[in-house]
């Protein structure tokens, strides 16, 4: 057993009869967000469960070809509401995957805390927040899929994983951990991949989806960003980008299209603090990674209204760029970028 036997017998309770369920995740859903709920929808539909997937906002073309992608309910557009607002009060259970904070949710946030169904969390960031009856949280795991995977072994339900469940769970666990390159390429999650593997998951195609198959344009975008963008500073231990609403149009960039841009920066010898901030209509959108000890999830919650994981987070500023970039080099006072 990986999760505490009394939290696995409610979960079992819970799922013993026919349910109306509802599973939610985060606003702008990455591989793993997708990933872990559509797989664990897979599974639940197994288990004759009736299943509905609701995402804040709309998921990103690149992430468009996961199964079972077509059947998300969005929540965008008057209809979109009108239908997952429904869908939640409707609920018996809502399984929140791959968030702990309801701000994460847009106006969904309020609409499940005042629903009246079972709440379950499956979620690995820190410092979760207290809204679910039931949580599954251990910021151990690299991702909600590694953990979703280990639910249902617990459950003693593995033989329900099929093909693609198990490459749901696949894309989930692999874009969390870089492709097995983080630090939180944990035996854990390589046991729980060579699973997901054994079950028809396949590594190759997941890949080159995710990794290596890019639009012209978008690879054009890499290359300037990292070309005219870059900015280096305190030493060279932190790089950094921020990128315009007129270069985001100039490129015809579609969400998702900066997704990994960040990890670019990285690359370079002696940087410690790798930061990607993207001008959006109402925001602007900040991604960070960190080596070691420096921790960008504490950076996030403290400047940027975010937070995430030591190594990888996000964060926001509503504020313009000019003056988010200040904020940022004020920020960085805060780190320990000498060690
Ligand atoms: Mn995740």
């Amino acid at each position: 057993m990986k999760f505490p036997e009394s939290d696995i017998y409610k979960l079992k309770q819970l799922l013993a009869s026919r349910k109306k369920i509802v599973i939610v995740t985060h606003r702008n859903p990455d591989g793993d967000a997708l990933g872990s709920s559509l797989g664990f929808k897979f599974f639940l539909e197994k288990k004759n469960q009736e299943v509905d997937f609701v995402s804040p906002t709309a998921y990103t073309q690149n992430l468009s070809w996961i199964q079972g992608t077509k059947d998300i309910l969005v929540n965008e557009g008057e209809a979109g509401k009108k239908l997952c607002e429904a869908k939640i009060k409707a609920a018996d259970i809502i399984f929140c995957l791959d968030f702990n904070a309801l701000s994460r949710l847009e106006n969904l946030g309020e609409i499940i805390k005042s629903a009246p169904a079972e709440k379950v969390m499956i979620d690995h960031h820190q410092q979760p927040e207290d809204f679910a009856s039931l949580v599954f949280s251990n910021v151990s795991y690299c991702s909600t899929a590694e953990m979703v995977y280990d639910i249902i072994a617990d459950l003693d339900e593995e033989n329900l994983v099929d093909e693609k469940t198990a490459e749901c769970l696949y894309v989930g666990l692999a874009t969390d951990n870089g492709f097995f390159q983080f630090s939180n390429t944990t035996a854990n999650a390589l046991q729980v991949a060579s699973a997901l593997v054994a079950r028809g998951a396949r590594p190759e195609y997941v890949s080159e989806k995710v990794n290596n198959i890019f639009r012209e344009t978008r690879l054009r975008f890499f290359g300037y960003c990292l070309h005219e963008k870059l900015k280096l500073v305190k030493n060279g231990s932190v790089a950094y980008m921020m990128i315009t609403q007129a270069e985001i149009k100039k490129f015809y960039l579609q969400g998702g299209d900066s997704e990994g841009l960040v990890n670019y920066a990285f690359k370079i010898d002696g940087v410690k603090v790798s930061a990607y901030f993207s001008e959006e209509p109402d925001r602007i959108k900040i991604s960070f990674r960190s080596r070691g000890d420096i921790d960008v999830n504490t950076f996030a919650r403290t400047f940027f209204e975010g937070g995430g994981h030591k190594n990888a987070a996000g964060g926001k500023s509503m504020i313009n760029l000019e003056m988010t970039e200040k904020k940022f080099l004020e920020a960085l006072e805060s780190l320990n970028l000498k060690s």
